[in-house]
């Protein structure tokens, strides 16, 4: 291998060069480059926006442009290396360049006057060279730059890098997270009625006695600790706590064990009520193209963002990329992605569904004003207004082919803090995929059936929407989103949209009954394959979202009992994985995936569809336990939630809630989940600070690590499911209803219910609610006082059937006036508010 060495090399007159090739202790010093190797892809790796660097077999290579004129005008660099006076370094690479070329290669400063450290001319040839240098550091620098400077060339030029090194001077720092006491609990608490489990983080192999005080210091509960052993996923040995059966209501509990006492928390069975509307309240701050007001989210109000105002240029008249398409469009509203200006149909599909789902799981558990939004009063419930938001923006982005727009974002990338109505970058349209236009067509046919009750013009308009969208989708099945359009907002790429294809199908079936769906949903491999993956599921694994709709909203599958069963099998995989998991966790990858917060979410969600498919108790217990991990109850000893918890996440990647940059902006509101705890670490922050981090470890709340630490919409969407599961205190059913219809024709039918007392105190006086789905209307009713308002049916015992002893039953009958659908037969029924089991 030739060895060009340094002919060019131009020092600065302080700097001493070592000559080439000799004994150097620098060599021996510790790495300061970061992914110098591309192993880990591209970052922390910056370029200028006229080259797209690319990993080829384990390299960065990029075509130049010709036509530049200074060697600055193409630069490929890495920031953030710290310097340290009369220290020597040896710094090292491997280039190419085809046709051979002079680039320049520097170790400066990077703001004016761009004081140059070290600089070379390295003579690039085709079949590529390996190149050292040597120079002491004249003066210490916390934030030196190594630069590629590739421009003034002609003609254009391909450039290839590889083993990027610069070794020497003070080993890179040591981040020594603050984890507080050994003992790890749920910081907001434990439901009375829950399991109460908490580790200890100790060497020690032999049980240690525990002791449980509450707020006046009284030992109240008393036991011995479980030895589990390391912990994968932390390096740690614990031991777990199970203090389950002290069930007393109170605050200001602590635990103790091994010399350590856990922080504070409390034993309430209302731990969850803010939670759930904090967390839906989320969505409002997250609105684009509209006002924020401050009487809304004191702290929080803003302008709205991209509404055409400059220096915004606005979402209103939307071009695409360059040769993407000759048209605008308006694509304002909706929610930004995250702490982004970005928005995105794939992620924010998933999250308006899951929105759309709690309250399809729960409709009394969602009042309208319950958000304080503008909406609020409307007589719609706030969370379909929330998801309207939403919506509206997903329409939009649908073609007049029926294709939906994959995202719409800035042309480059904006620093941080960046309120959205100071956005000043070009808006820009980008191409169609399958993906995103099923995602249009699963999260609109479910619209459709949600907002029949209260806007029969928005629900066709979103049964229309989905329908064609899902033709288009037919028609184009593989329309791929580009893996390399991420400049200026997140890629979202997905090359297998088979399970987009099948959760939207699901929808469509279920909202309209028809057999092109039903078909689809047969035939499709996700119906019957095992589809629970331990990495949980999101924007881009999406046929758990259908099998969780055919499981739990009402439909005529041939095969829906096998569906609801195969939710149960998905639910024990969770459940024995959290059971083997040291820290109680259900998930359990040997890496942490990005947003990893979220997927153990998702894991959760699917224990509790368990739960409520089955009212199996142990899937029920499953949710309340994984939730210790989020608040609390991990490694770093920490919630990331914000505002639950003595130490919980409030540093959040975000442009808006960038308190930590500009102290004059709010940190996230309450109720906002970080993505949390992510192997690959990809910001240059976590990978100079948490560099080897075991996966719980891999995590820093600091607004600049976007890769462990952002805020998204499809984060908070699982966390408000959630949070909603666990706040739900309906009683366990005593009661059983069945609900058979006996005739129908052409503008109705008729229908009788019975119901069943199965529990073991007599009931005197009901009320039964049920509701119609399908756009079905009670038109006469016998045996009951019967009410429908919107989908709600409320019916109400007459004095002479009020009574029904344990074990008995009493039947009441209507005639129901035709339903546009399938009529398909309501599946939950409520009796004096405890739901009723089937
Ligand atoms: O949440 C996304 C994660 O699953 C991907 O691995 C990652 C890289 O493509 O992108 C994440 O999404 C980000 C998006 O690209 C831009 N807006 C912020 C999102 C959250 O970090």
């Amino acid at each position: 291998m030739t060895r060009h060495l340094v002919a060019a090399l131009a020092l600065l007159a302080a700097l001493a060069a070592f000559p080439p090739g000799a004994a150097n202790a620098a060599d021996e010093g510790p790495e300061q480059i970061v992914n110098g190797s591309f192993d880990a892809g591209l970052a922390p790796w910056w370029h200028t926006s006229n080259v797209t660097p690319e990993i080829v077999d384990g390299r960065l290579c990029a075509d130049i442009p010709g036509g530049t004129v200074n060697p600055w005008d193409v630069i490929i660099g890495q920031n953030d290396l710290k310097l340290v006076e009369g220290e020597s370094y040896a710094y090292r690479f491997y280039a190419s360049a085809a046709p051979a070329k002079v680039a320049r290669a520097l170790v400066q400063l990077p703001v004016d006057p761009w004081t140059q450290y070290l600089s070379a001319a390295p003579e690039l040839s085709v079949s590529g060279n390996s190149y050292s240098y040597t120079f002491t550091a004249p003066a210490g620098l916390p934030n030196a730059q190594v630069a590629f400077q590739l421009g003034g060339s002609a003609e254009p030029w391909r450039f290839c890098l590889d083993e990027v090194s610069l070794k020497g001077g003070a080993p890179p720092e040591v981040y020594e997270p603050d984890t507080g006491p050994r003992v790890r609990v749920n910081m907001v608490g434990y439901l009375p009625e829950g399991p109460k489990n908490a580790t200890v983080v100790t060497d020690e192999d032999e049980p240690l006695p525990w002791r449980l005080r509450n707020d006046a210091g009284q030992t109240v509960a008393e036991g011995a600790t479980t030895p589990r052993g390391l912990d994968a996923s932390s390096g740690q040995k614990v031991h777990t706590i199970d203090f389950s059966s002290y069930r007393v209501r109170g605050e200001g509990y602590t635990l103790t064990a091994d010399g350590e006492t856990s922080r504070p928390f409390d034993i309430a069975p209302d731990l969850y009520d803010e939670m759930r509307v904090d967390a839906l309240k989320f969505y409002y701050t997250q609105r684009s193209g509209i006002e924020i007001l401050d009487s809304l989210r004191p702290g929080y109000g803003r302008p709205a963002g991209h509404v055409q105002q400059a220096p915004n240029q606005g979402d209103k008249q939307v071009p695409c990329q360059a040769g993407v398409c000759d048209y605008t469009l308006d694509v304002s509203g909706g929610w930004y992605d995250a702490g982004d200006h970005g928005k995105y149909v794939v992620n924010g599909g998933i999250s308006v569904h899951q929105l759309m789902s709690a309250y399809e799981r729960d409709k009394t558990a969602f009042p309208d004003g319950q958000l304080a939004i503008p909406e609020s009063g409307n007589g719609v419930p706030d969370i379909l207004d929330e998801a309207r938001w939403e919506m509206e923006f997903l329409l939009k982005m649908q073609r007049p082919d029926g294709m939906a727009h994959h995202k719409i974002h800035d042309a480059q990338w904006t620093g941080l803090p960046l309120l959205p109505h100071l956005d000043p970058q070009k808006r820009e349209l980008h191409p169609v995929s399958t993906a995103a236009t099923l995602n249009l067509a699963a999260t609109a046919a479910q619209a459709a059936r949600l907002f029949a009750p209260y806007d029969k013009e928005f629900a066709e308009r979103n049964q229309q929407a989905a329908v064609k969208a899902w033709a288009a989708a037919v028609k184009n099945p593989e329309v791929y989103a580009d893996p390399n359009d991420g400049t200026g907002g997140g890629a979202y790429p997905d090359n297998d949209v088979t399970d987009e294809f099948y959760w939207a199908a699901a929808e469509l079936y279920i909202t309209t009954g028809d057999k092109q769906f039903r078909d689809h949903v047969l035939a499709s491999k996700h119906h019957t394959g095992d589809i629970w993956r331990e990495r949980g599921f999101d924007w881009g694994n999406t046929a758990q979202l259908g099998r969780l709709e055919l499981a739990t909203v009402p439909n005529k599958l041939p095969d829906r009992e096998r569906v609801r069963a195969s939710v149960l099998e998905g639910a024990d995989k969770y459940l024995k994985t959290m059971r083997e998991h040291p820290y109680g966790l259900p998930y359990n990858p040997p890496d942490f995936d990005w947003g990893s917060n979220n997927l153990v979410l998702n894991n959760m969600v699917v224990m509790a569809v368990a739960f409520d498919i089955s009212g199996e108790e142990k899937y029920r217990a499953g949710v309340r336990e994984a939730m210790d991990y989020i608040l609390g109850r991990n490694a770093l000893n920490q919630s990331y939630v914000t505002g639950y918890g003595e130490v919980a996440s409030k540093n959040q990647h975000s442009r808006w809630y960038a308190r930590q940059l500009d102290p004059s902006l709010p940190n996230p509101p309450h109720g906002t989940l970080a993505g949390g705890p992510n192997s690959s670490i990809q910001d240059p922050l976590a990978q100079r600070l948490l560099r080897g981090c075991k996966p719980q470890f891999c995590y820093i709340d600091h607004i600049e690590s976007w890769s462990t630490n952002e805020l998204t919409i499809n984060w908070n969407s699982p966390l408000a499911w959630i949070s909603s599961f666990l706040a739900d205190r309906r009683p366990a059913a005593s009661c059983r209803v069945s609900y058979t219809t006996h005739g129908s024709w052409s503008d109705g039918f008729n229908a009788q219910v019975t119901i069943t007392n199965t529990g073991e105190k007599a009931v005197d006086g009901w009320t039964l609610r049920w509701w119609f789905l399908g756009g079905q209307n009670v038109r006469r009713a016998w045996n009951a006082t019967v009410r429908q308002e919107g989908s709600v049916v409320t019916a109400k015992s007459l004095p002479w059937n009020a009574k029904i002893a344990p074990g008995r039953s009493v039947t009441l009958g209507f005639l129901g006036a035709a339903a546009p659908g399938p009529n398909p037969a309501p599946e939950v029924f409520v009796l004096n508010g405890g739901v009723c089991g089937r």
